[in-house]
């Protein structure tokens, strides 16, 4: 199977378009041909530093715009981010993805970032951060330090990028997206559905992955409505906004026949997702969770309902591969 990054808005549009058991039998097909067909890959998110954001992201609780009510915080201690990665293993979970409410690191928390990559990597976990912006020099510091992926969403289409966002740029998020990959480092990038956006919306975003060298990990978060942001509070006004869930395993589907090489993670609001709507998900090629009780700040589905699905649907966890892009390159 080769990797395509010449796709037309009309291809991605056609796959959409295509009868529902078609699409899905595609999107399997090139799962199978290409992945462990029963395995799936853990990820456990940790915030290392909370809210007070400057940007102005339309869904997320954590910007100083949103009245979410959620508590500041300073970036932790590299102590307690080992603590809760070392409890992220037990629990068998294979990556360990740092989050901080920032617009971008300052130089003066490097040195505490690249302890905390060392540190989880020394525990034989992938690492993964996501900082917000990186200039090429953090980058290169966090690649030295074995950051294996950084997490930066395109979370939309270009075309309704300013609809979600104002203080930063379609073209910002591009930069640092090479910023991180000419680093070396793994890209994970994807986004949100059930915004309010419209299917042309849906398509101009998995074109804009897909016409990309391809991320290395495709997150699809469904849209978790919190309170007091705006398209929390939109959602909460106009529900018929809510995104349909064949919909939304389409969208799951297409990113798996326009990336077959990528891990694409079924990422926020499947503590609100039924289990029916899940196993949809990983038929049409979804190949990655984030496992625990919380996400960021929002609750997850939790390692015990997440076992009961698994077994459920025969599925185990994937075996983590920390350092790969550094052996690969060596
Ligand atoms: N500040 C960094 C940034 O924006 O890149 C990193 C953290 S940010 C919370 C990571 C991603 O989480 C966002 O790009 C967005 O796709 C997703 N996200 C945030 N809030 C969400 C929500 N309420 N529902 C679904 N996804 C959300
Ligand atoms: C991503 O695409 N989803 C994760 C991760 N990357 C950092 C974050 C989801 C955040 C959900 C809302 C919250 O917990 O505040
Ligand atoms: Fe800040 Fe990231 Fe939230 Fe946007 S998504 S407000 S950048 S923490």
């Amino acid at each position: 199977m080769t990797v395509r990054t010449d796709w037309t808005r009309e291809q991605i549009a056609g796959l959409f378009d295509l009868p529902f058991n078609d699409l899905l039998f595609e999107a399997q097909s090139i799962h199978r041909a290409n992945f462990p067909r029963n395995e799936v890959q853990l990820s456990t998110l940790l915030s290392i530093k909370t809210g007070g954001c400057p940007e102005d992201c339309g869904y997320c609780s954590q910007s100083t715009e949103a009245e979410s009510g959620l508590k500041a915080t300073k970036l932790m201690d590299v102590q307690a981010v080992l603590q809760a990665a070392a409890q992220a293993k037990d629990h068998g979970s294979g990556r360990f993805c740092m989050g901080a409410a920032w617009r971008n690191p300052k130089d003066r928390d490097m040195p505490k970032l690249v302890e905390m990559v060392k540190g989880v990597r020394q525990m034989g976990m992938e690492t993964c951060m996501t900082l917000g912006m990186l200039t090429e020099g953090q980058a290169r510091q966090l690649a030295e330090a074995g950051l294996d992926y950084y997490n930066h969403n395109i979370d939309t289409s270009p075309e309704n990028y300013a609809n979600v966002i104002t203080t930063r740029t379609f073209e910002d998020r591009i930069e640092t997206l090479e910023n991180v990959r000419s680093a070396g480092i793994n890209v994970c990038c994807g986004g949100i559905v059930g915004m309010g956006e419209t299917r042309s919306d849906r398509i101009g975003f998995i074109h804009a992955l897909a016409t990309m060298p391809h991320p290395e990990s495709v997150p699809i978060n469904a849209l978790v409505p919190v309170k007091g942001t705006v398209l929390g509070d939109m959602l909460a006004d106009t529900p018929l906004a809510k995104i349909d869930e064949i919909e939304f395993v389409r969208t799951v589907a297409v990113a798996r026949i326009a990336m077959p090489h990528s891990m694409v993670r079924l990422s926020a609001g499947r503590e609100s997702m039924s289990e029916a709507c899940q196993a949809l998900c990983f038929m049409a090629g979804a190949n990655s969770i984030f496992t625990g009780d919380k996400l960021l700040t929002a609750a997850n589905a939790g390692d015990d309902k997440d076992a009961a699905l698994l077994a459920k649907l025969g599925m185990s966890a994937m075996q983590a591969q920390p350092h790969g892009h550094l052996e690969a390159a060596e």
